[in-house]
């Protein structure tokens, strides 16, 4: 009966993709732009990547664009990125240009999965695996499971590596810090935490702390900037995708050794 067939189809696939995704190369934590980015410079260079977002849309803070007028800005320096995502793009002042923000949030979506990464929607990352003084995993449960509060025990899977990419909270970075008793790679060991708005600066300094901050643990995006106590820089994007860049090319050359 095509009923169940409907079913089977959808039951089969989707624990083929999970089953496949127990061990990876990358996992990458918070599907907002600079995660996504991330992902899909990882899996076209053939790593094995999924991601996590704890919502039933991932795209994080770039559909609203700002104050839900959903255009973005995006400057020169990062418009090589915008170029590989087939994003289009209006020139408007001196090396600034605009871009709707649902076609940049579904371009960048759209062309992760296609590449080869997984993503995983409704997926919340709750804690990682520690072992032998190393960040080795993460701790995932359904979304709708930790809202409710049940207690249901979560899931367990490997990665080489683990990005944070949960923006401003930065919280894969704080939960190790605070459950682990070790130092970070930051001024004070721990999350410093993001500081007031400067475009100039906070477009610079996200791209100078997309790091690994702890072995086996990276940063990108705003949990960057959290971590590493940098400025914010509003609906300008372009050190987000900059940050996915970066760390996407130290984790590749890293596993390509
Ligand atoms: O904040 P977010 O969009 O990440 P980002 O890549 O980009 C920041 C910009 O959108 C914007 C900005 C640019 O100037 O300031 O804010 O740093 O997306 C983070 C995503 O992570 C998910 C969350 O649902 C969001 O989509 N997320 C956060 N914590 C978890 C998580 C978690 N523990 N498990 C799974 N997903």
């Amino acid at each position: 009966m095509i009923e169940t067939k409907v079913s089977r189809g959808i039951i089969s696939t989707y624990f083929d993709k999970l089953q496949d995704c127990l061990e990876l190369d990358a996992a990458i934590v918070g599907g907002g732009p600079s995660g996504i980015v991330a992902a899909y410079y990882m899996a076209k260079a053939g790593l094995k990547v999924a991601q996590f977002d704890r919502k039933l849309a991932p795209g994080g803070g770039m559909w609203g664009g700002a104050m839900m007028f959903n255009q973005i800005v995006i400057q020169e320096e990062a418009m090589h990125i915008v170029r590989d995502f087939e994003i289009n793009h209006t020139p408007y002042e001196n090396g600034l240009y605009t871009m709707d923000s649902v076609e940049s949030t579904s371009s960048l979506l759209y062309h992760a999965v296609h590449a080869g990464a997984r993503i995983f929607n409704c997926y919340s990352v709750e804690d990682v695996i520690f072992k032998d003084g190393k960040v080795s995993g993460v701790v995932v449960n359904w979304t709708p499971v930790l809202r409710e509060g049940l207690h249901v025990d979560p899931l367990n899977i490997l990665a080489k590596v683990v990005v944070d990419g949960t923006g401003h909270d930065s919280e894969i970075a704080a939960t190790v810090a605070r459950k682990n008793g070790i130092r970070l790679a930051t001024e004070t060991g721990g999350v410093i935490g993001e500081r007031s708005l400067d475009v100039t600066s906070g477009e610079q300094e996200v791209v100078n702390g997309t790091k690994e901050i702890y072995p086996g643990l990276y940063v990108c995006g705003m949990a960057a900037s959290a971590v590493s106590g940098t400025p914010r820089m509003g609906p300008i994007f372009g050190g987000m995708l900059l940050s996915g860049k970066k760390v996407a090319d130290e984790i590749i050359a890293r596993l390509r050794k």
